[in-house]
């Protein structure tokens, strides 16, 4: 969703903070700005702001002959008040600018209490607050850093600020709750932004900025603040994100890069047991042994494709590990009264480790009494794998296009490594089944690739699919998920109504939609259920639907009038949910190119979901 930039240098920052806009263009956005002291003898705030796209401001900017070594920016995903020019940040209040990620809760109060004291308001956005009661301190007598340690204790809601005023021009400020912010630590200049990829080709060293942190950028130095604003060293990080992976190289799309660097992302995420000849609990932290061992079952919390993840996940852990388990939308979870059993593990489950609803449902399970958290997350020293007692990192790289494809198939490898750790710890998988699980796990890469080659007729069926206005997706037991997560692809980047269901569901229901114009996905491998799914299909042709069935190399479909058969590779067994994941993204991705929309940046969709 949103995102910030900012930095102090002794060259002209625009170029800076455009390249950095540009690089969160990714998480999504609808409007963009960027606010910048103007040198002289009067320094003075200059700001250019625009709906649309980041590289329309970024002409408006040099049109207007922006130039400083002093600014900060903006992508806005708006929350409160509409997309309009008005309402994107910067946010300007009588020489102090700033950038706000996050929603303000008691924006009503504040704005009614500066009301009060003669602030008028130019925009609808909860935002505007901050300027305006950052002001009001500064004209009490405040420093910048103090106002805006003043100003944060008087927010509540969650917030990434970055803050600069004309009448102090040789540094800006930041500050952070409940929306990431780290600083970027250069050679004489110094940067702050939401996400290490927006000041990458600036610099690799980052502090990472705590709940309740402020900090104070110079151009020679940077001071962090905790919450009682008492001075703090957070350590610097060197981050590992590499250019490679923000930019698009010989493909089309980021979703196309990225659905075809699975065998290398899955790679990189199963080396650890690989090189280790096993499943050690240490894939999940130095204590995982301990804490793995003393629980009784699992609680999954995660939103959208990384719920669907979980409920993959589920099947495995139940019946490999023998441990219940439960899996539950984050969003949900969070306000209801859950029954919490302190001895089950909370698992998180989230790309960024930065979506607001799997932080807020974390946080709550831990208020509940559950004693144990493990996350599992694409992107290292993120605030969900902060909060959690184990960690496991996906090492699927920087997963630019919104629609997730790689981060959702390493998220599965990491729950099945869960699930032999917790099988071994609870004494149900033996050397015997840890060494064949590890053999399956050898050739997942491989079999992703066999089902990467199938692009061309998956290409092929995308033509028909373009035309449809509605599409039902089919699968059972393990499955189930990935029907599920075919539909929603479908729907994200197409726009073509999709709904999944357990094939055997299809007869109390679903089946009414069933004609000549509704398309029903199959995910058909070669398992128990298969005879089972062969008849669900028949109650399909009966009704005159048209079946595009994914079926196993193995599994002796054939083609006939109304079924399209494509056979993924050999049947991969426990892992096979991962393999046909493959043909149901390339089906999204095909289609969507088919309908010509952006296969990227689908309309009112967000990367990193950091509001409620
Ligand atoms: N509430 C602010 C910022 C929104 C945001 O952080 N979106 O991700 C606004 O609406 O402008």
């Amino acid at each position: 969703m949103c995102g910030i930039v900012g930095a102090i240098a002794d060259r002209d920052v625009v170029p800076v903070l455009i390249e950095g806009l540009k690089r969160l263009e990714y998480r999504g956005y609808d409007s963009s700005g960027i606010a910048v002291l103007e040198q002289g003898a009067q320094p003075d705030i200059r700001r250019v702001r625009r709906t649309g796209r980041v590289s329309e401001m970024a002409s408006a900017a040099d049109a207007e002959g922006f130039n400083s070594v002093l600014g900060i920016g903006h992508t806005r995903w708006a929350t409160h008040g509409g997309v309009t020019e008005a309402n994107a940040h910067p946010h300007i209040s009588a020489g102090v600018a700033l950038v706000h990620n996050g929603i303000i809760e008691n924006h009503e109060e504040q704005r009614e209490k500066l009301r009060a004291l003669g602030y008028v308001f130019e925009s609808q956005t909860d935002t505007e607050v901050i300027a305006h009661l950052m002001h009001h301190h500064l004209k009490g007598g405040d420093s910048l850093l103090s106002a805006l340690q003043r100003t944060v204790k008087e927010l509540t809601g969650a917030y990434a600020l970055a803050v600069m005023s004309r009448a102090e021009p040789d540094h800006f400020v930041c500050a952070r709750m409940g929306c990431p912010l780290l600083v970027g630590l250069g050679d004489g200049e110094n940067f702050v932004a939401s996400d290490v990829s927006a000041i990458i080709s600036s610099t690799r060293r980052v502090i990472f900025l705590e709940e309740g942190d402020t900090a104070d950028v110079r151009r020679d130095g940077v001071q962090v603040y905790d919450a009682h604003d008492q001075p703090i060293d957070r350590g610097v990080h060197l981050s590992d994100v590499s250019l490679a992976s923000l930019e698009l190289g010989p493909y089309r799309h980021f979703m196309q890069k990225e659905v075809h660097e699975q065998p290398r992302a899955l790679g990189d995420t199963i080396e650890a047991a690989i090189d280790a000849g096993g499943f050690p609990a240490e894939l999940f932290g130095r204590n995982a042994e301990a804490v793995l061992s003393g629980i009784t079952g699992v609680q999954i919390l995660a939103c959208g494709t990384s719920y669907y993840a979980g409920m993959t996940a589920r099947y495995w852990i139940e019946s490999i590990a023998g441990l219940p388990c439960n899996v539950e939308i984050a969003s949900e979870y969070r306000y209801r009264a859950a029954y919490a059993d302190p001895k089950h593990l909370v698992v998180t489950l989230s790309q960024s480790g930065e979506t607001l609803d799997t932080m807020e449902a974390l946080k709550y399970a831990k208020s509940l009494g559950h004693l144990h958290t493990l996350s599992i997350c694409n992107v290292p020293e993120s605030a969900i794998p902060r909060a959690s007692e184990l960690v496991c990192y996906t090492r699927a790289g920087a997963e630019i296009g919104v629609a997730s494809t790689k981060a959702f198939t390493t998220q599965l490898a990491a729950l099945f490594q869960l699930t032999v750790v917790l099988g071994k710890l609870h004494g149900r998988v033996d050397a015997t089944r840890e060494a064949d699980y590890l053999e399956q796990l050898r050739f997942l890469p491989g079999s992703v690739q066999h089902a990467l080659n199938m692009e061309p007729q998956i290409a092929a069926w995308a033509e028909r699919f373009a035309r449809k206005s509605s599409a039902l997706f089919l699968g059972r037991g393990l499955h189930y998920p990935i029907a599920l997560e075919g539909a929603l692809k479908l729907k994200e980047i197409t726009y073509i109504h999709a709904e999944a269901y357990p094939a055997g569901e299809l007869k109390h229901g679903p089946l009414a939609l069933v004609d000549e114009d509704m398309p029903v996905v199959v995910i058909a491998p070669n398992d128990s259920l298969l005879e089972k799914v062969k008849s669900n299909m028949q109650e399909v042709r009966a009704r005159g639907g048209e079946l595009f069935v994914f079926a196993d190399q193995d599994s002796n479909f054939v083609e006939s009038e109304g079924v399209h058969v494509i056979r993924t590779p050999r049947h991969a067994g426990v892992l096979s949910p991962i393999v046909h994941t493959i043909p149901v993204q390339l089906l999204a991705y095909h289609t969507a190119l088919a309908r010509g929309t952006d296969v990227d940046k689908p309309r009112n969709l967000a990367k990193s979901v950091t509001v409620e």
